[in-house]
């Protein structure tokens, strides 16, 4: 296992019902070190560009929707075994689906507005956070 760099986003539902500073709490202490953090409110382009792999999925329309509806909160995130440890640590798409003690099962409502994204391979992380973060926003 090695330290590796990750990308959450505290999504527009959890971050507008003011469950962000929770969220980064529950995840600070499974061991995640805070390595940048913004505030964004993400414009339709820049939604559909970072979902693009979605883009002929019948939710895109409305994940899209979702994610520009509000201000969200990426953050970088380091640790050993980071990527797999926080897909971990956020459960389950579903919440209904979710681990007791996830943050999806804590803290989202449904399969789309799902409180949290995470990147779903180191590929991904690495192409996620400098969507959000250049080289030196990161600590
Ligand atoms: P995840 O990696 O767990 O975030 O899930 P996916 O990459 O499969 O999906 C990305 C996002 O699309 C999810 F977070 C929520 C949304 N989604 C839906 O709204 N409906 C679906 O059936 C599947 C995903």
């Amino acid at each position: 296992m090695s330290v590796e760099t990750t990308l959450a986003i505290v999504k527009p539902d959890a971050f507008g019902t003011g469950k962000a500073g929770l969220i980064l709490a529950h995840l600070e202490e499974r061991g995640f070190e805070l390595v940048a953090a913004r505030v964004a409110r993400l414009r339709r382009v820049e939604a559909e560009a970072f979902y693009v792999v979605h883009s002929e999925r019948p939710f895109y329309g409305s994940l899209v929707d979702f994610m520009t509806s509000g201000p969200c909160m990426p953050v970088a995130l380091r640790r050993e075994d980071a990527v797999a440890h926080l897909r971990s640590v956020i459960g389950a798409t579903d919440p209904a689906e979710a681990e007791e003690g996830t943050v999806r099962a804590l803290f989202a409502e449904s399969k789309e507005r799902n409180a949290i994204h995470a990147s779903d391979s180191v590929e991904n992380a690495a192409v996620e956070v400098s969507f959000f973060f250049s080289g030196t926003e990161l600590i």
